[in-house]
């Protein structure tokens, strides 16, 4: 771990620029000192460690995308791919806790937000002060968002907001939820509930496997008084959230490399340093192989999340393209942590090494955000124009 300095075997470091690396060298150096020394603890307890909050607002790890004026970065997307892949290299669960607040409650917010909620709440989200979370998933919804049932109603002063969420990361811990919800015509909106207000409540998810380090709950709502002023007012209808889904899903497509980087990582060192049959099991042909494939599978990993950031940056990357990253990186990630794991033979099943923890993370990071097979169907859409849901 001390030596990792990260995997670039086509020197695609030359296509980053200095700002870049530079940021990726100090998030790099957070998740060394502030993550990798306690995470395994953390979740092998299911213990999320609300103080990792505060640090990542220290360090620019919350909305780095999001203007400086409101407290982001004000940076590009490519610093924002590689900040989640350095995150993710520590632990998925912990790049939920960061992609969730600067894709999910930053983004909408800086995008559909009045000057007054952008005011009010963008700055304490960026420094840590708040943690938000972002409800769209329903317990009998949740790859058709659209059939939502969570709804509110104008009650002349204020919005009255009925209905529950369910998989809603940071959500027990979380200050503000920016909340999906129809209204009375059926049309989608963004509401922002805050904390205490009455009706709401955020009890936790117990018995998880996978990402044990990240605190999910269910948000629910009981005659919730939402005031007029926190609905958001930018955008309407399934379009807003799902490009909040954009954004956050171009994250994850750098992250599972930073996943794949750690396991890639740990199985080589492993590999050089065991000893059977009297030589290094890195010296056997099969192992060998498997090494070259993780490495070129995350290489090809890279290459398309670098190009999907170029196109963010851009502003031409389409929800597909997105889809086509996060779909292969994920997948790619997955398997490489198998391996990996392989690699380790018994040892690898203990929390001595990363590979089951991610492993067992990236079973989530599958599902979330879009299943692996949701994803295959934007781009059989995509491809033939026939949409597979309808
Ligand atoms: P469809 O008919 O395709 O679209 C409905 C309306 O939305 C518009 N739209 C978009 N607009 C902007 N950007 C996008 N990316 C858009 N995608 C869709 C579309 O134009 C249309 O607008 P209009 O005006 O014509 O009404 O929608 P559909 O109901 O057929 O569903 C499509 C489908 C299945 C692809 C989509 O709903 C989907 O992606 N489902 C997966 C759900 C999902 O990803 N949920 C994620 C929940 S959040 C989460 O998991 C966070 S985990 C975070 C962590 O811990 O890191
Ligand atoms: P379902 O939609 O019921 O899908 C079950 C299976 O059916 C899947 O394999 C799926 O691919 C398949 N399927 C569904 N429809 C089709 C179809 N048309 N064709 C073929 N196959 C289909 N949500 C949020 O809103 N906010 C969050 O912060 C959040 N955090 C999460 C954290 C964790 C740890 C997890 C596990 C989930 C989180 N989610 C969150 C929810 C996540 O987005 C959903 O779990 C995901 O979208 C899938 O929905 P579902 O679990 O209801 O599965």
């Amino acid at each position: 771990q001390d030596l990792f300095e990260g995997v670039d075997f086509y020197g695609i470091d030359d296509l980053l620029n200095e700002e870049q690396k530079l940021v990726r060298a100090s998030v790099r150096d957070f998740v060394k000192k502030e993550i990798s020394p306690y995470i395994e603890d953390w979740a092998q307890r299911g213990h999320f460690p609300y103080e990792i909050v505060r640090k990542f607002g220290e360090v620019g790890a919350f909305g780095p995308q999001i203007p400086s004026a409101y407290g982001g970065g004000g940076m590009d997307y490519i610093t924002y791919g590689l900040i989640m892949q350095e995150i993710e290299r520590g632990d998925s669960g912990m790049r939920s806790t960061a992609s969730v607040q600067g894709s999910l409650v930053m983004y909408p917010i800086y995008k559909f937000g009045s000057e007054e909620q952008k005011q009010k709440f963008l700055p304490k989200l960026a420094s840590g002060e708040f943690l938000g979370c972002f409800g769209l998933t329903e317990p009998d919804h949740g790859s058709n968002p659209s059939g939502m049932t969570t709804h509110f109603k104008d009650m002349g002063d204020h919005y009255l907001l009925n209905g529950a969420k369910m998989w809603i990361s940071n959500a027990p811990k979380a200050d503000i939820a920016v909340v999906w919800a129809k209204n009375e015509e059926g049309r989608i909106h963004g509401l922002i509930v805050e904390r205490g207000m009455e009706g709401f409540s955020t009890p936790e998810t117990h018995g998880k496997w996978s990402l044990r380090a990240s605190a999910t709950g269910e948000l629910v709502f009981q005659d919730v008084k939402v005031p007029k002023e926190n609905l958001l007012p930018g955008k309407s209808g399934l379009g807003a959230p799902m490009m909040c889904l954009d954004s956050a899903r171009y994250g994850i497509a750098w992250g599972a490399v930073g996943a794949a980087m750690d396991c890639y990582d740990s199985a080589r060192r492993y590999a050089l340093e065991r000893i059977q049959f009297d030589k290094p099991i890195a010296s056997f042909q099969l192992i060998q192989k498997k090494l070259a494939e993780m490495l070129t599978e995350i290489t090809k990993g890279q290459l398309l999340a670098w190009k999907l950031g170029m196109m963010m940056d851009a502003g031409t990357a389409t929800t597909a393209q997105i889809s086509l990253a996060k779909r292969n990186n994920v997948e790619m990630a997955l398997n490489i942590a198998r391996e990996a794991r392989q690699i380790h033979g018994g040892m690898g099943i203990t929390g001595e090494f990363p590979m089951m923890r991610h492993m067992m993370n990236l079973e989530s990071v599958i599902t979330y955000e879009g299943t692996h097979d949701i994803h295959l169907l934007i781009l059989g859409h995509a491809i033939t124009g026939i949409p597979s849901f309808k």
